[in-house]
């Protein structure tokens, strides 16, 4: 709602008849005047370094280094590593992935405007590939990149005077560049502007990222990089932190109730751009694209590949909030999803309650889902139980299945039929794979209750999660028991039953 003397503002402000409202309040409409800019880079150089030189203090995401706290140019040493290494990047699905300090993200840096930042690149002897750095925030041609070619096992240095305030990207630059970027080889440095940025309750560093792959979303084993996928920009992951799940569950970020939370968020790309948005809470102040000025009271921002920006909230209610890439297929589907978990009292004058974020989420919010990757490594070696296929179909019920048929399987009358003790699957228990693979259309009687409706085929489901999700239901709620093979599935998977549904 607006003041009656500012929609009296709008509606006059061209013919500058504001009589009636006070200045301040006329003033408070005004965009920043122009003329009110820090200078840029010519003003950023606040003369050679002081005192004795720091060791950078850098951190693996999501977290933050302090604030400087400094109120004179320093020099700042940075040593950062280059380590390729095999990593998860989903539940039982591992990928090589080329990284900045060992992580997806690499280690944040935080700096002030003026410091002088000596940056030593090592690429460890493992590597097999030469890598460089190419920093946004540095001012010189290829921000460091040729500085910093270093093969396998060398270690090179370069210095820059951080002459822009602001939050930047920082990217391995060697050719294919592409490619490095896709494995991993980006992160965030944080250029302070010189009275620091307002201080806030909890700090978190988040990066986006897109991963392609030979194999398809979460089938098992090890996933090798794609490049025909990464051309095209037909990406199989879309990541948080370089991992399905990797600010989720027991990895969700945390505040409390009352808190101010800022995240820091880049977009490493090397493709997608992130239309970052936190479900349930409105950003109070973003920093948008990472720069000086900040926008009030924002629901989506868009974060370019290659770029970043700076977003404070304050939190009134307790709750799951879901930060995602509002291109909402890459959050559902490819995996962009985190949580952050606000602990404290209800406030129902605010929100009056019932959680949503079980319909919202489904699986991608479950806190676990290792029973899956146990069962696929016990079915690779020949030797899963029947014990391990229920528990990992336990986990891909939820929130894939229990949508509808409700988590004890209880269905809803008349419009979801129950799985719990149906004698549609005692009939014929092999009717279970079938259904989740081809879906179901037309008239079924369960139970004795008439059911007339269009269970969609989940054929996107891998044969082994169909295999785990039907042993599940047999095994649960009263069902006959018995078991769903992985090579069962596949067989059913090519069979086209009559009544099979097609998914509208
Ligand atoms: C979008 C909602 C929806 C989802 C998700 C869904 N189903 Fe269904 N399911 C239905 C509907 C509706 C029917 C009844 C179809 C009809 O009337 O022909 C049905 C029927 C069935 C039946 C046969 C009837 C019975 O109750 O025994 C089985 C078995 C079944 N579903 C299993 C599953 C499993 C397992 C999953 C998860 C992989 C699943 N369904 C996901 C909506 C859904
Ligand atoms: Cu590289």
């Amino acid at each position: 709602m607006l003041p009656t003397c500012s929609l009296l503002l709008a509606a006059v402000l061209a013919s500058l008849t504001v009589a009636g409202c006070s200045r301040d309040e006329a003033k408070s409409t005004d965009a920043p005047a122009a003329s009110a800019d820090s200078g840029g880079s010519a003003k950023g150089d606040f003369g050679p370094p002081q005192g004795t030189p720091i060791d950078a203090v850098l951190t693996a995401p999501p977290n933050v280094p302090p604030p400087t706290g400094r109120t004179a140019p320093a020099k700042v040493i940075v040593k950062l590593d280059v380590v390729e290494k095999d990593m998860p990047i989903s539940e039982g699905v591992t990928y090589t992935f080329w990284t900045f300090g060992g992580t997806v993200p690499g280690s944040f840096i935080r700096v002030r405007q003026g410091d002088t930042v000596e940056f030593h690149l090592r690429n460890l002897p493992e590597s097999k590939m030469p890598h460089n750095i190419d920093l946004h925030g540095v001012t010189g041609p290829g921000g460091g990149a040729s500085a910093t070619f270093t093969a396998p096992g060398h270690s090179s240095q370069f210095t820059f005077k951080a002459l822009n305030a602001g939050l930047y990207v920082y990217h391995c630059a060697t050719a294919p560049v592409g490619m490095h970027i896709a494995n991993g080889m980006y992160g965030l440095i944080l250029v302070e502007p010189p009275e620091g940025l307002p201080p806030v309750d909890k700090e978190y560093y988040v990066m986006q990222g897109d991963f392609y792959t030979t194999t398809k979303y979460r089938e098992k084993g090890h996933a090798p990089f794609d490049m025909e996928r990464a051309i095209d920009e037909n990406p199989t992951y879309v990541l948080f932190n370089g991992r399905e799940g990797a600010l989720t569950g027991d990895q969700a970020l945390t505040a409390n109730v009352g808190q101010n939370v800022r995240l820091f968020v880049g977009n490493g790309g090397p493709n997608l751009v992130s239309s970052f948005h936190v479900i349930g809470e409105i950003f109070d102040k973003v920093w948008f694209e990472g720069g000086t000025r900040f926008q009030e009271n924002v629901q989506t921002t868009m974060i370019p590949a290659g770029g970043a920006a700076i977003m404070d909230f304050h939190l009134e209610v307790p709750g799951s909030y879901v930060l995602v890439d509002h291109s909402i297929f890459r959050a559902f589907n490819k995996g962009a999803l985190a949580i952050l978990k606000a602990e404290g009292p209800e406030d129902k004058t605010i929100y009056s309650g019932k959680e949503v974020d079980y319909v919202y989420l489904g699986d991608r919010g479950q806190p676990n889902m290792k029973a899956v990757s146990t069962a696929a490594a016990a079915a690779s070696t020949g030797d899963l139980t029947v014990e391990q296929q229920v528990a990992a179909g336990k986990a891909l019920f939820a929130g894939t299945c229990s949508t509808c048929h409700q988590a004890e399987g209880q269905g809803m009358p008349g419009v979801f039929p129950p799985l719990a003790k149906s004698d549609y699957i005692a009939a014929d228990p092999k009717r279970v794979p079938s259904v989740i693979l081809h879906g179901l259309v037309g008239p079924v009687k369960v139970n004795g209750q008439d059911y007339n409706s269009n269970m969609p085929p989940m054929s996107q489901l891998t044969d082994d999660e169909v295999a785990n999700i039907s042993t599940y239901v047999l095994n649960s709620w009263g069902n006959p028991g018995g078991r769903v093979t992985k090579a069962e599935a596949a067989a059913i998977r090519q069979q086209k039953p009559g009544n099979a549904s097609e998914g509208h």
